[in-house]
């Protein structure tokens, strides 16, 4: 039996928090049995990806949970989909910030998810969380990360179930943003939980591609 891997990264676009860590932080450290480690990064193409390839490479793990920010989002999204190309509308917080560049150069356009999407979506309602697949990622650090790891999965022959988790703001990041939609730390990390419970309880990954496979 493997561990379960987590990720959260640093705050960003000039806020002060990111609930991706927090919420990375604040899961227990045991779920399903298996123990959960934590690994925060930071919102920079190039140095995100590697410092989490180090980690698989050491750890082996059996799930590998992603999760970012999305301010906008009502909803816990599970993305389904991770696309060659870095197209930032600002810089990461190196001040990089790529245009219409490849994660992989020479790399496949996408890869899909291996986490069992509708299982983990629905876990995550059960649980009384708003949840939904999500066909972007986007072309900013999370859709690199996610592509990294699926591209390291591919060519390291590692079965891990990988997916990415993107959050809502937290209620205190909305303040200044009336209408704009929030959820509560609690709220988010009942839900993370659950899907982690259903990706280690759905036995075959979930085809994401109707069919397709990842090359
Ligand atoms: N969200 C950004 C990068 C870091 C984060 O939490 C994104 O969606 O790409």
């Amino acid at each position: 039996m493997g561990c379960i891997l987590v990720t959260g990264f640093e705050p960003f676009g000039g806020e002060k928090i990111n609930p991706s860590w927090l919420a990375a932080e604040r899961l227990p450290a045991v779920v399903a049995g298996r123990p959960v480690e934590k690994l925060l990064l930071p919102v920079e193409f190039g140095a995100s990806a590697r410092l989490l390839c180090r980690r698989l490479e050491q750890l082996q793990p059996e799930v590998v949970l992603c999760l970012g920010q999305a301010g906008g989002r009502a909803a816990l999204t599970a993305e389904r989909v991770a696309i060659n190309i870095m197209d930032a509308s600002q810089p990461d917080n190196a001040g990089f910030q790529p245009q219409d560049q490849p994660v992989c150069p020479g790399g496949p356009a996408a890869y899909f998810s291996s986490l069992p999407l509708k299982a983990c979506v629905q876990a995550a309602r059960q649980a009384g969380v708003p949840a939904a697949v999500s066909n972007t990622a986007g072309t900013y650090v999370c859709n690199q990360l996610l592509y990294a790891a699926l591209d390291w999965a591919q060519k390291n022959d590692c079965a891990a179930k990988t997916g990415f988790i993107h959050l809502p703001w937290l209620p205190v990041q909305v303040l200044d943003r009336p209408g704009q939609p929030s959820m509560e730390l609690d709220t988010m990390v009942r839900g993370i939980q659950a899907v982690l419970e259903a990706a280690l309880e759905t036995e075959e990954g979930e085809n994401n591609g109707s069919g397709t496979e990842n090359p």
